[in-house]
């Protein structure tokens, strides 16, 4: 989609800070660091949500997930534990409508409601 911020990370368009890319997703840091390492896990394919999924697609980018989140833990021996989540649609808090999956590294018991 041409208006679409991730499909223009996606193309190389737009600058990212990338850890991760393949023939199916790339994974880069989101903007707002909520902890450091914060990244974001997203399809080449745009589609919105996850309601858009189709079972191939849902399983070739799922299964990457473990891989992408166990490279980012091993880059940091200080990350303990990590939040794997998803917003779908504005009620939920989705803001950028091509979907992703945040991968948020938990450093301590003071930054896990953060
Ligand atoms: P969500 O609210 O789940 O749709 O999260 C969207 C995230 O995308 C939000 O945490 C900020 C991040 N974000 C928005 N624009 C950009 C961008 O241009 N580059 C990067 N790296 N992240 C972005």
């Amino acid at each position: 989609m041409s208006d679409c911020i991730f499909c223009k990370i996606v193309n190389h368009e737009i600058p990212s800070r990338k850890v991760y890319e393949d023939d199916v997703v790339v994974a880069f840091l989101d903007l707002t660091q909520v902890t450091p390492g914060h990244t974001l896990v997203v399809p080449k394919k745009h589609i919105q949500d996850i309601f858009e999924y189709d079972e191939a697609l849902a399983q070739a980018v799922f299964s990457r997930i473990p891989k992408i989140a166990k490279a980012i833990k091993d880059s940091n021996p200080d990350i303990k534990g990590m939040n794997v989540m998803m917003n779908n649609g504005p009620l939920a808090y989705q803001s950028v409508f091509h979907s992703h999956i945040h991968l948020l590294p938990r450093y301590s018991e003071e930054d896990t409601f953060s």
